[in-house]
């Protein structure tokens, strides 16, 4: 036959039906945050729990003075402060069990604080001292992360060979909403799905990035509707209700240990303070776009809650303020000791094996340092 034989014997069929591979309206955000304080749902809220996010969220403030102060004073090089997204922070902490793992970034030390980090460990990287300043395996929690996003791929490694391993195990990965422009971001949720990585993504959505606001960071309906191209659920919460937070991620972190897969979790909330202290706020947003924001007070919400159903009343709020002020004090006085330092760390860790440039800068600075010490030169 010839070859135009068999093109007039070729008849077109339809493709193969299609159809998607799951429906996807699951899977889509709910059309608002989900919030529990000054709604019904609050009177279903557990006490002890309630009573627990407050000492923590006025706890976690005193701890953002305490550290803004210390930069103040040099005893920090640099602080970004989580004021204003204490729920978020210490939401996440309680959400997990002990033999889970937090996957924090720079800004998420109260969050490692609250799972038992030593307030004064949590500060040695952002004192410059250290790579990091805690053993991450005492109490499952990551090193704090300065590359954007890096965290995220660690964390579904981590929760996927803890599955393949048998260990009942979530970790919980933590990205501001800048961190979700970074390929990272892509990448981790990408695998986690594919894998179905025991893994929950919680985004604080604190409205900037430095001084990049979220319009000009995505032009997504939310970041929660990311979720849907990846296969996995999207969930919006009120990130300054300690409440609803604690139960949206307490779901996703038993949906995940259920087998169930990832969750991405987006938080609105609001950076009170500036980006670090390094950074002028004052030059790319106004006043009264944070005065709106203190009027919505994670601390100011849980409060009015727990007053208006009896559980709290001014002795357990002063019971609070003096628990944080003990923590506070004893931060400020051990931070105020000048750390033991072997400038010879700056080298440890780097690489298992380091490469010859970074040989040649030990002994160089190996030598200098031994120049100092033979004493006053001649
Ligand atoms: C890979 C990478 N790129 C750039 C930076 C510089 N940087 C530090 S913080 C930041 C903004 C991040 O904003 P967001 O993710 O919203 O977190 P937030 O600081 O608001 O908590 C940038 C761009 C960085 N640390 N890492
Ligand atoms: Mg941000």
């Amino acid at each position: 036959m010839t070859v135009m034989e068999q093109r007039g014997a070729y008849r077109p069929s339809p493709p193969p039906a299609w159809q998607p591979r799951m429906d996807p309206a699951p899977l889509l955000p709910d059309a608002e945050p989900y919030r529990v304080l000054g709604t019904e749902a609050a009177a279903k809220a557990d006490p002890g729990l309630l009573r627990r996010l407050y000492a923590g969220l006025v706890r976690g403030r005193r701890y953002n003075a305490q550290a803004t102060a210390l930069t103040k004073q040099g005893r920090l090089a640099v602080y970004p402060s989580s004021t204003g997204q204490e729920a978020c922070e210490i939401a996440a902490a309680l959400a997990l069990e002990e033999r889970d793992w937090l996957f924090p970034s720079y800004r998420d030390t109260l969050a490692a604080v609250a799972r038992g980090v030593d307030p004064v460990a949590a500060l040695t990287l952002l004192r410059g001292d250290w790579h990091t300043g805690y053993d991450p395996h005492e109490h499952r929690v990551a090193p704090l992360c300065t590359p954007l996003a890096t965290q995220l791929p660690h964390a579904v490694g981590l929760a996927h060979a803890a599955r393949l391993k048998g260990d009942d195990v979530v970790a919980l990965a933590m990205v501001g909403d800048g961190g979700t422009s970074e390929g990272d971001f892509h990448e981790a949720l990408n695998f986690a799905a594919v894998w179905q990585a025991p893994v929950v993504f919680l985004v604080q959505n604190n409205g900037f990035a430095i001084s990049v606001p979220l319009a000009k960071q995505t032009a997504a309906p939310s970041l929660a509707h990311k979720a849907v191209g990846y296969g996995m659920p999207g969930r919006l919460v009120d990130g300054n209700d300690a409440a609803a937070v604690h139960e949206v991620l307490s779901d996703a972190v038993r949906h995940a240990r259920a087998g169930g897969g990832p969750t991405l979790i987006e938080a609105i909330t609001y950076r009170i303070d500036a980006h670090t202290n390094a950074d002028d706020a004052t030059r790319y947003r106004g006043d009264s776009e944070v005065d709106t924001w203190r009027g919505h007070d994670p601390i100011a919400l849980l409060e009015h809650e727990l007053t208006e159903r009896g559980l709290l009343d001014e002795a357990g709020k002063q019971a609070a303020r003096d628990a944080a002020e003990a923590m506070a004090a004893d931060l400020r006085e051990r931070m105020n000791q000048d750390p033991a330092l072997d400038p010879m760390d700056l080298f440890t860790h780097v690489y298992a094996e380091p490469t010859p440039q970074l040989r040649e800068q030990r002994d160089q600075l190996q030598a200098e340092l031994d120049a100092e010490s033979e004493g006053p030169h001649r």
